[in-house]
């Protein structure tokens, strides 16, 4: 069966969601996506993505012609029509149909896709085992440029970087900001433990505020460890006690070398391996559930 994908208020075969070259999301990378989850029926912070969406599209003035309500009755229509219980949910709005300049001004009508898919997860292995992940070269874009804290569709900072990262042959990349600070992943945050103190880079450094990464906060909290968003170095990396990485398409995930240097034991630690656990029962518990039958989950 061919995917259903969400096109400006239709559900239409994936053959059929089309948009044009002239949109500038094509021609210019302008336009804006959320990633999202859903979790054996329910979808894992719908609200939370939504706003951020909202907050991209005011940020680079893009109308989005839909209310929040009626965003998240298409999002959970599109994992309907797929018949999905686990989902990755794309959510992609593009400025829209205009001419070869950059004017936004020529783009009437924003184009807005949804699509539902499976997912694709790293291996097993390596939330057992943890990532090997190397600093790049490419600085991630500070938050005076274009603020990493919006999620344009114009990913070509963080797809440097991971060039950088698949010639090295790792996973994954940590990007330093200008100042030479750890900001974040390509597609994912970083936390470092020492102690009792879980450290992860203020949203300053330069970064997505993304969504798990205030959870690892919230389940961090809870097993007694002091959150801190402060700047750190990769002194600070390689001498940590525990890593790990948060994002929609890792989830929870644990790194144990960075740069050459085996992180303490070169284990997951233990709070991670909690983290890694509580996140796993929290995901099946909270959410907005895709079918009725789904509610009684939601805790
Ligand atoms: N930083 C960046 C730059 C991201 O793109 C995250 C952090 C984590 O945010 P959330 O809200 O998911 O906790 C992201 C989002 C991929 C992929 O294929 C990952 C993201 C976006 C697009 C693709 O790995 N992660």
């Amino acid at each position: 069966m061919s995917r259903m994908v969400y096109l400006n208020g239709e559900i239409v075969p994936e053959e059929m969601a089309k948009v044009s070259v002239f949109d500038h999301g094509y021609l210019y990378g302008d336009g804006i996506f959320e990633g999202i989850r859903a979790y054996n029926g329910l979808v894992f912070k719908l609200d939370e993505h939504i706003k951020r969406l909202f907050q991209s599209a005011k940020t680079i003035m893009l109308n989005l012609d839909l209310s929040k309500e009626e965003i998240k009755e298409a999002i959970i229509k599109t994992v309907r029509a797929n018949k999905l219980k686990d989902a990755y949910i794309r959510v992609v709005v593009s400025r829209g149909i205009g001419d070869l300049g950059l004017d936004p001004d020529k783009c009437k009508k924003p184009n807005f896709v949804i699509i539902a898919s499976e997912i694709a997860l790293y291996d097993q292995e390596l939330y057992a085992n943890g990532l090997k992940v190397m600093t790049v070269p490419t600085r991630r874009n500070g938050a005076e440029m274009v603020n990493p804290r919006i999620k344009s569709l114009n990913y070509l900072n963080n797809i440097m970087a991971r060039i950088e990262a698949n010639l090295m042959g790792v996973p994954e990349a940590i990007m330093l900001n200008n100042e030479g600070y750890v900001a974040e992943c390509t597609g994912d945050n970083i936390f470092i433990i020492e102690g009792k103190n879980l450290i992860t880079p203020p949203r300053y450094a330069g970064l997505l505020k993304g969504i798990k990464r205030e959870v690892a906060m919230e389940i961090g909290e809870s097993l007694g460890l002091k959150i801190k968003e402060e700047l750190f170095t990769r002194y600070d990396l390689y001498n940590a006690d525990e890593c790990f990485l948060t994002g929609t398409a890792a989830e929870v995930i644990p790194v144990v070398e960075i740069d050459g240097r085996v992180i303490a034991e070169g284990k997951p630690g233990q709070y991670t391996q909690k983290i890694v656990k509580e996140f796993r029962d929290y995901v099946n518990s909270h959410g907005v559930p895709v079918y009725p039958e789904d509610q009684e989950k939601v805790s």
